[in-house]
């Protein structure tokens, strides 16, 4: 595996890439075209741009997270083509870049949901939480702009405000739009990406739902391993793969992690690594990444995936705010700085375990 971290571009992120440079054992970064819309093209010349400015830093881009797709493609819309033809060209334009990594999601509407941005824990630090409760009381559009108004001026991945201005209108375009039809789309996307990515090497990496089920009566799709199974199937081709988020599918309890993971040997092309604390059913709020702090074995996951020969990129994910750091909620860089350094800890002392040394 290689440790990275994520970084959303020098306009965008509080932290820069010397900081990362800096983090022992991070080696490349997992970045995007932050100031693109979903469904836009990708230019070849802005890519290498990119990637010169993280190459400079004596860091790699390890993978792009996210292309976004664009909401006709999710929906079915009559002019899904378009922007279908404009992602097989950004996806060409990443394999000319010498780019092997896409992670996507398929979410209607709202990527990652969350209710609160900053709940207090006990050592005072502060964390993404989610209450069931407060989502089954608020009006979607209400919960954009609780979610913006808290992420301390960034933007937030997934919450772009031009989309969310257009949240009621989205909802209507998704009528009608069930389980099943969302599978649908997804196997007609994939149909017609995946030439390009067998032909530039392009591993496609769908990031799961988070939480791990519907959220406002919209579908929900890749939620656990019954439903990976079946997108894998559906269209069988190993650039066809996932993004095991222990984060997000972990929202469900009923999701056996380590066994997910082992279950997915082969088509995991990302980890994103990182705890959870369940307080009660449809109460979680995020933790430190070590076990002792959350709900999860993270040495089990860990061993999971050395167990599997994962030979990808991890990240450390959302982190706590800790030590006064102004930041995007989730994505400062201390927290994730502690992450990335536990997570190596224990792959060092898995793999040295199973060498006898
Ligand atoms: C949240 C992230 C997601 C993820 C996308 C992938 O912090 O994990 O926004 O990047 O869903 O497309």
């Amino acid at each position: 595996m290689e440790m990275t971290l994520r970084w959303y571009g020098s306009k965008s992120d509080s932290v820069t890439l010397q900081q990362i440079r800096q983090i022992p054992g991070v080696t490349g970064v997992i970045t995007t075209l932050y100031e693109t819309s979903p469904g836009d093209l990708w230019e070849r010349e802005q890519i290498h741009a990119l990637k010169e400015e993280v190459e400079a830093s004596g860091l790699h881009i390890s993978g792009i997270e996210s292309v976004n797709i664009h909401d006709s493609i999710k929906i079915g819309s009559p002019d899904r083509d378009r922007y279908i033809e404009n992602y097989i060209r950004t996806l060409k334009h990443l394999g000319e870049e010498d780019i092997h990594l896409v992670c996507y999601n398929f979410m209607p509407v709202f990527d990652w949901t969350r209710t609160e941005l900053a709940r207090v824990r006990s050592d005072g630090s502060t964390v993404l939480a989610y209450s069931q409760k407060t989502v089954d009381r608020i009006d979607p559009a209400k919960m954009f702009e609780s979610i913006s108004s808290g992420s301390n001026g960034f933007v937030l991945p997934g919450w772009e405000p031009e989309r969310m201005a257009r949240v009621k209108e989205l909802f209507e375009m998704y009528t009608g739009v069930d389980e099943e039809r969302l599978f649908a789309n997804l196997k007609y996307f994939l149909e017609a990406i995946m030439p390009v990515c067998d032909q530039y090497n392009i591993h496609m990496a769908i990031h799961p739902d988070d939480p791990a089920w519907s959220v406002f009566g919209l579908p929900r799709i890749i939620i656990n391993l019954p439903n990976l199974q079946r997108m894998m199937k559906m269209v069988d081709n190993p650039h066809n793969g996932v993004t095991f988020c222990s984060g997000s599918y972990g929202t469900n309890p009923d999701n056996d992690l380590p066994g997910m993971i082992r279950a997915l040997e082969g088509r995991i092309h990302f980890a994103h690594v990182r705890n959870l604390q369940h307080n009660f059913p449809g109460d979680f709020e995020e933790a430190a990444h070590l076990s002792s702090d959350g709900s999860f074995d993270m040495y089990a996951i860990m061993k999971a995936l050395y167990d599997i020969r994962f030979t990808g990129p991890i990240r450390p994910d959302h982190g706590r705010m800790i030590w006064g750091e102004n930041a995007m909620p989730g994505y400062g860089l201390y927290d994730r700085a502690l992450g990335a350094a536990y997570l190596n800890g224990l792959w060092e002392a898995i793999e040295k375990g199973a060498a006898g040394k």
